[in-house]
């Protein structure tokens, strides 16, 4: 029997082989892969954060925990892409420019893939040129922005700026989110969706394209 209580453990001390191998054995005991997310990975990195805040822990430590994350997600993001059914749209997502956080972006792209969405997933620090050039490669139906920074928030704006002066500003559903962003943002950038968390953007895309959630 996997012991998951361990994996909060493992993640807010960067152990990434453990992280992995405790995540394996959850899943191989059965548990709910969602469930390890959010009863365990998504409060270890909160946790992180807050040891950040308080400057008990640095960059460094920061890096391992979200290393010892990706190891355990690394194993959870196919088993909830299977549990989609055929692609029910196709949504473009990264992480903004100047911003190279990708732990939330990489939860909400698997939870979208979970859903149904064929998911193209450009990374982090992608300018909007680029935003704007897989959109039209992939005839996405969605773009997602993700930033964690105050600083980067403004890039989401320029990126929708770039859609616009493409003449695709109609033609494409654009949701955004990461801690730092809130629905009056949002509004203000004119982004059609805002989210705050993973599951809550499937819903929203979702509706972004009529499709009932
Ligand atoms: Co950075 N960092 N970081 N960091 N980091 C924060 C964000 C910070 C709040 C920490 C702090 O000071 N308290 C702070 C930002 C402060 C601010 O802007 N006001 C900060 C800072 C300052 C920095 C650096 C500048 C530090 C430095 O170098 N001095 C630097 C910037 C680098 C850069 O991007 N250019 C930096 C670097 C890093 C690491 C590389 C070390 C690492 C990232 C590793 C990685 O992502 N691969 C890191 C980490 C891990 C964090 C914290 C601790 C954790 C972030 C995280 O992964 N959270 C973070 C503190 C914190 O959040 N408590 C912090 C877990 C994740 C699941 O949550 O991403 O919010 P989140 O995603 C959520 C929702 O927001 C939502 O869904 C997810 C789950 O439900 N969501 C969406 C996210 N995207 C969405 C998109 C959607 C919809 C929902 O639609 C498209």
């Amino acid at each position: 029997m996997a012991d998951v209580e361990a994996l909060r453990d493992a993640i807010i001390t960067g152990q990434h082989i453990r992280a992995r191998e405790i995540t394996e054995a959850a899943l191989a005991d059965g548990l709910d892969p969602l469930a390890i997310v959010h009863h365990f990975m998504i409060p270890a990195m909160d946790e992180v954060g807050r040891r950040f805040e308080c400057n008990e822990y640095f960059v460094p430590q920061l890096l391992l925990s979200a290393r010892a994350m990706k190891a355990g997600m690394e194993l959870i993001r196919p088993q909830l892409a299977a549990r989609g059914t055929p692609p029910i749209g196709r949504v473009v997502l990264g992480t903004v420019r100047g911003d190279l956080h990708d732990i939330g972006k990489n939860l909400v792209a698997a939870m979208l893939e979970g859903g149904g969405f064929e998911v193209h997933d450009l990374g982090v620090n992608v300018p909007p040129e680029t935003f704007v050039a897989r959109a039209i490669e992939t005839d996405a139906d969605i773009v997602g922005m993700s930033a964690l920074l105050t600083t980067t928030m403004g890039a989401m704006k320029v990126t929708i700026e770039a859609f616009e002066s493409a003449g695709l500003r109609g033609r494409v559903r654009i949701m955004v989110g990461g801690a730092p962003v809130a629905q009056p943002f949002a509004d203000e950038v004119g982004a059609d969706g805002y989210s705050a968390t993973a599951p809550g953007a499937v819903a929203l895309a979702k509706r972004l394209i009529g499709v009932s959630a």
